[in-house]
């Protein structure tokens, strides 16, 4: 396939530009510049001849006029509070020279290739919003959760003027399978010098909010053995949390209090309420559940410990590790192969993505490219170009391999399950 290297750059920088801060990106779900950036996406797959939908929960959805069977290629153009410039962008911009590409070569221009620009996969009201309510499983109470100002999802659609849109929704007679780039996040391609990484599975995401409730008071005249600190309790659960954690820790389990409030939060005023959000990741969905345990004993024992009232609570439901298509990824190595030979190799995903609730109805696979340093969700986030332009050149061949392959094929590449609102 024959990428336009100046045309996908161009238009990943054009993304950037929608909520651009320095070199990072601030794109949060429903804010004007994110829908600004929508309705410019919507345009974009439009003039790549796509039938262009931004949908009624802000995914920009473009169909492509062929009959199926056809991929779905995207990923979230929505960024964390101080995202990367390629946290998401890279995938869809990927989607939509793909699509370009093969429709500009006569060899797959009857290939489909529908793509998308999910909304909120970082969680800004609801993480995954966009692909959960494509593959039609958003129970109506999700549309209640709210961003840290309080707006929830229902009253940003309204304010935004989505409430009343139709919703892009997968199609089982259509829709074959779901592909999508995204940057490594990690360190491990560029300290290895790979320039291609084919996922295998991502791993499983449980949350548990922890909050402290002990008695606020004088700093300085309350006696130390007459207090109930909220802020020493939740600092002391802290600690029995990386000691207990890396006790029985996994070779690649990870997790981190990324969040944590004290209130009243004055240097003079004893905390009488402490919040903490606990997030931890493992491909093993028993080693989450016996973390998850571990982070409700931890909290009785720092009950006991202080006098103080800790109380864990799950913050979302659990996220499945999940795994990649088999016969997708063989169609993505023989491309990485052929393009970066020896330079590729399969990997699991420590990040989270969509196709963590796409493959859970249809096949789904997904690529990395290089992050410099390493580094995301932080403004320094970055790519070699020369490596952008060779990714998506492997996600070209790979998609008009799988679709080459559907085409030829006489047994149907069956969906995962029959997902809730879909006839079986
Ligand atoms: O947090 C994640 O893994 C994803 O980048 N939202
Ligand atoms: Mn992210
Ligand atoms: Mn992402």
């Amino acid at each position: 396939m024959k990428i336009q290297a100046e045309r996908l750059l161009g238009d990943l920088h054009r993304l950037r530009d929608f909520g651009r801060t320095g070199n990072g990106v601030v794109r949060p779900s429903y804010s004007d510049v994110d829908m600004a950036a929508r309705e410019w996406l919507r345009q974009r797959f439009t003039d790549a001849g796509l039938n262009a939908t931004v949908d009624g929960v802000g995914n920009v959805f473009g169909t492509s006029p062929n009959t199926g069977p056809a991929l779905v290629l995207g990923s979230h153009s929505d960024t964390q509070p101080r995202g990367g410039w390629l946290d998401g962008a890279l995938g869809v911009i990927y989607a939509l020279e793909v699509a370009r590409a093969l429709a500009e070569d006569s060899t797959t221009r009857d290939f489909a290739v529908d793509v998308a620009a999910w909304v909120d996969e970082e969680g800004t009201y609801t993480s995954c919003l966009g692909s959960r309510s494509f593959v039609d499983d958003l129970p109506g109470e999700v549309l209640a959760h709210a961003n840290d100002d309080g707006e929830t999802v229902v009253a940003a659609l309204a304010r935004v003027g989505l409430a009343d849109a139709g919703r892009a929704t997968m199609d089982l007679d259509r829709h074959i399978g779901y592909l999508e780039a995204h940057i490594e996040q990690g360190p491990y391609l560029e300290e290895a010098g790979d320039l291609i990484g084919v996922v295998t599975s991502i791993v499983g995401i449980r949350s548990t909010q922890v909050e402290f409730t002990g008695e606020q008071n004088h700093a300085g005249t309350t006696p130390m053995n007459r207090r109930r600190d909220a802020g020493v309790a939740m600092f002391e659960f802290a600690v029995r949390l990386r000691e207990r954690f890396s006790a029985i820790a996994g070779p690649t389990t990870v997790w981190t209090i990324g969040q944590a409030q004290l209130e009243p939060g004055a240097a003079s005023i004893i905390p009488g309420y402490a919040v903490a959000q606990v997030q931890y990741r493992d491909p093993d969905d028993d080693r989450l559940a016996t973390l998850e345990t571990v982070v409700s004993e931890i909290a009785a024992e720092v009950a006991a410990a202080t006098g103080v009232m800790v109380l864990a609570t799950r913050e979302r439901d659990p996220i499945l590790p999940c795994h990649m298509d088999p016969e997708f990824r063989r169609h993505f190595t023989t491309a990485a192969e052929a393009k970066v030979p020896g330079m590729w190799r399969e990997m699991p995903s420590a990040a989270g993505h969509d196709p963590m609730v796409i493959s859970q109805y249809l096949p789904c696979a997904m690529m990395f490219i290089p992050s410099i340093g390493g580094i995301s969700h932080d403004f320094a986030e970055d790519s070699n170009e020369a490596d952008i332009v060779m990714g998506c050149a492997v996600m070209a061949d790979a998609a008009a391999s799988i679709l080459h392959a559907a085409r030829s094929s006489t047994t149907p590449i069956a969906p995962r399950a029959n997902p809730p609102g879909h006839s079986g």
